[in-house]
This record gives C-alpha cells, sequence and structure tokens, in this order.
C-alpha cells in the first residue's frame, strides 16, 4: 500500500520542448522544473507529453488514427523512440536534481481500444512508488485493440493514474497561465479562466485552444475534458504556467487558484 497519496505532474511538451523545432529539447526550463519538482514533500509521479519529439512524428505516419498500411510499422516505432529519447531527457534533468527517477514504458504494459485506456499493469510502477521511486510515464505509441496502433496522450494516462494510484491531485503544467477563453498567444482579449466545473464547461468548451504546432491529442480542450472527468471523482487538479519561474514550486508546496483549477465546483 502506498502510505501518502501520490501528487501527479504533468510536464506538458510545451513547456519542455520547443514545439516550433522537431526534437528540440527547453534544456535550461527542464533543469528549473526539475529542481522546482524536488521541493515536493509528498511521492510523486510524473508525466510528460511529446511535444516536438512525439507529436511531429505521430502526425507524419498517421499513427492516431490507427493502422492502414505497412509504413506505419516504422513509424509506430518511430514515435516511441522519438518519446524515449525525451524521456531520457526528463529522468536525467530529475535525476540531477536529486529525485530518484525511473522511467515507466507506457507501449509495454498498457492496451487501448479506439484510443482510450483498456488495460494498464501497473504493479511494477505501484512497487517503484511505494520503494520511493519517482515514476516517470509518457505519452506513447501503444497497441490499439481495434484499430492496431494508437497514441495514448499524457493527459490520458494523468487521469488513469491518478484513479489507479489514488492520487491527492493533479498538477497539469503548460506555457500559458492556465485555460483562456481563447487562444491567449493569438487573441489578445482572450480572459483566463480561474476556474472549471463539469457544469460550467459546456459553455466554454468550443473557443478554447492553446496549443501552437502539430498536436495529434487535442490540445487544451482535451486536457480539460480528461480532468474534468476526474474532478467528478473527487480529484482535483490544476493548469498552471510552468514557463514561469517558481509556479510549479508553489503547486507543489500545496499552494492553489495559481492557474486554472479544474474542480467539481
Ligand atoms: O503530448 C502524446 O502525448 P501528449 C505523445 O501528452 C505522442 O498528448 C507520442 C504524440
Amino acid at each position: 500500500m502506498i502510505k501518502t497519496k501520490p501528487l501527479i505532474v504533468k510536464l506538458g511538451g510545451s513547456v519542455i520542448t520547443d514545439k516550433r523545432r522537431k526534437f528540440s529539447v527547453r534544456r535550461a526550463a527542464l533543469r528549473r522544473l526539475a529542481g522546482e519538482l524536488a521541493a515536493a514533500k509528498e511521492p510523486l509521479v510524473i508525466v510528460h507529453g511529446g511535444g516536438s519529439f512525439g507529436h511531429p512524428m505521430a502526425s507524419k505516419y498517421g499513427i492516431a488514427g490507427g493502422y492502414g498500411d505497412k509504413r506505419q510499422l516504422i513509424g509506430l516505432s518511430l514515435t516511441h523512440r522519438a518519446m524515449e529519447k525525451l524521456n531520457a531527457h526528463v529522468v536525467e534533468a530529475l535525476q540531477r536534481a536529486g529525485l530518484p527517477a525511473m522511467a515507466v514504458q507506457p507501449s509495454a504494459c498498457t492496451t487501448v481500444i479506439d484510443g482510450r485506456i483498456k488495460s494498464m499493469e501497473l504493479t511494477p510502477a505501484r512497487k517503484l512508488l511505494e520503494l520511493g521511486i519517482v515514476p516517470v510515464l509518457y505519452g506513447d505509441a501503444v497497441p490499439d485493440l481495434s484499430r492496431g496502433m494508437g497514441i495514448l496522450s499524457g493527459d490520458q494516462l494523468v487521469v488513469h493514474l491518478a484513479r489507479e494510484l489514488g492520487a491527492s491531485r493533479i498538477i497539469v503544467c503548460v506555457d500559458v497561465d492556465g485555460v483562456y477563453t481563447a487562444n491567449p498567444k493569438v487573441r489578445k482579449s482572450a480572459k483566463l479562466i480561474r476556474t472549471i466545473t463539469p457544469t460550467s464547461w459546456p459553455g466554454i468548451a468550443e473557443p478554447i485552444s492553446a496549443a501552437g504546432g502539430p498536436d495529434v491529442t487535442g490540445g487544451m480542450a482535451n486536457k480539460v475534458r480528461e480532468l474534468l472527468a476526474l474532478a467528478e471523482h473527487a480529484v482535483e487538479a490544476e493548469i498552471i504556467n510552468a514557463a514561469k519561474p517558481n509556479i510549479l514550486r508553489r503547486a507543489v508546496l500545496g499552494e492553489r487558484g495559481l492557474g486554472t483549477m479544474i474542480t467539481m465546483g
């Protein structure tokens, strides 16, 4: 049994990579974020997104749409490898900050059906967590039982892990201050939404989007959708701007209201 409930932190691809340039890690940001995470007093589970590693590759080979022709096999393999490379950067940064981080490969323990998790063997991750290890998972190219292959987003993973591991809370790191009424990088008039609940969501779902570059798993709207499902199980989440120094540190130390809270209301 895990004695203290873990805190699950998603490092968005836009924070740890430069989405405009393929395979480019934001090294300084990653180093800083690892240091901020090291301030946590609770057990941590880290999940990271694909950014400029997984998304361009997945999109080039049409992985999210499922198996259509043989050329996608090398695409599946390359997408996974791209994610492994990014994961190695993340794990190394966490280790340098003093965290005992270990990669847990989602495609080796997860099956999905039509892109949704069907099964996930979490015994090893749970045991590592109990031991004091920080498991590090990531959005991945996975076997899909109906389509042959697919993409499992880090956002879906975070919600599944929160349920299965009994998380205390979820913190999702992006490169804007939270969820806006429109894309704040494009529209100056975009307003930050402080709280989203299952009741308020239908009115704001349509216009929101904060992603730049190819994102095969749906960007900000998808994040909120996934997190709302969890709010219904009484696990609160917050989407914060981790591109700004010390916001993540304050969030892992328990501060609320730094970005957009996703709650039951
Ligand atoms: O960036 C997608 O994960 P996300 C991972 O969390 C791949 O949506 C392989 C594109």
